[in-house]
């Protein structure tokens, strides 16, 4: 049976940390809000849709699987990793692995609020002035911790949880590319000071069924609706 992923249509978002697990797992998926007929597809149906799920959730993204309503992107890839061999068989690997994907987590709301310092309700071009003064504490004091982080933990290698791949490193790949899209300066700076996130994130890229997802028309490229950004006002130098 395919699972159901319900996210937003148009952007990577949150929605791609589910999706690149999927791929990698090769499960059968429905990205829903992106199909047409019936309901039809887009933001109003998505939300309609979520609405009508037990238990309710708060927001997307969700997957719906086997008569399971899970949400909340780590809760999520908790559910999956298991399942299909993206995590580690012991205890004390599965909280590791869901340590790091939490970590990344509050990495992607840091970058989200780059942008949006004061409110998500308000328009970027309303809060420009207070978030060209958080990219810069984001670029000079956030991203080198974080980075610098993974970058030790990538030490035991080759992945984050040692030899097997776990979907925290597709989670890393993503947050490091999501990173080289928004801040291309900054990123330039401190990313070859990390060669084992970048090595890590080439590793993942070049894995014959992500390396098939990027190229085909399932991946969204990043675009200034998601939580990645290009604002040049916002880059500079770390
Ligand atoms: N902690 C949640 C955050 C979920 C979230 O913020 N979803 C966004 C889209 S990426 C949303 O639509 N939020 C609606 C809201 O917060 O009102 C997760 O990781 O899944």
């Amino acid at each position: 049976m395919a699972y159901e992923l319900h996210y937003w249509p148009e952007i990577q978002g949150r929605g791609e940390f589910v999706r690149l697990a999927l791929e990698e797992a090769g499960a059968p998926y429905r990205d829903v809000a992106r199909e047409g007929g019936g309901e039809g597809g887009g933001a109003g149906a998505l939300a309609r849709r979520l609405g009508r799920l037990d238990p309710e959730p708060f927001a997307p993204p969700v997957l719906v699987a086997d008569g399971l309503v899970v949400a909340q992107t780590a809760n999520i890839l908790f559910f999956l990793g298991p399942r299909h061999g993206l995590a580690p068989p012991d205890e004390a690997g599965r909280l590791f692995v869901n340590q790091l994907q939490l970590t990344i987590a509050d990495a992607v709301d840091e970058v989200h609020d780059v942008h949006h310092p004061i409110a998500s309700s308000l328009y970027y071009e309303d809060q420009k002035e207070p978030a060209r003064a958080k990219a810069e504490r984001f670029r000079g004091q956030r991203m080198p911790k974080y980075l610098d982080y993974f970058e030790r933990v990538a030490a035991q290698g080759p992945w984050l949880a040692g030899a097997e791949l776990s979907y925290a490193d597709l989670s890393l790949f993503q947050l490091v590319r999501g990173l080289q899209y928004a801040f291309p300066v900054a990123m330039a700076d401190l990313a070859p000071k990390r060669p084992r996130v970048l090595a890590l994130a080439d590793g993942v890229e070049k894995r014959p069924r992500i390396a098939a997802y990027l190229a085909s028309p399932r991946r969204i490229p990043f675009n200034e609706l998601g939580i990645f950004r290009r604002y040049p006002e916002l880059d500079g130098r770390a």
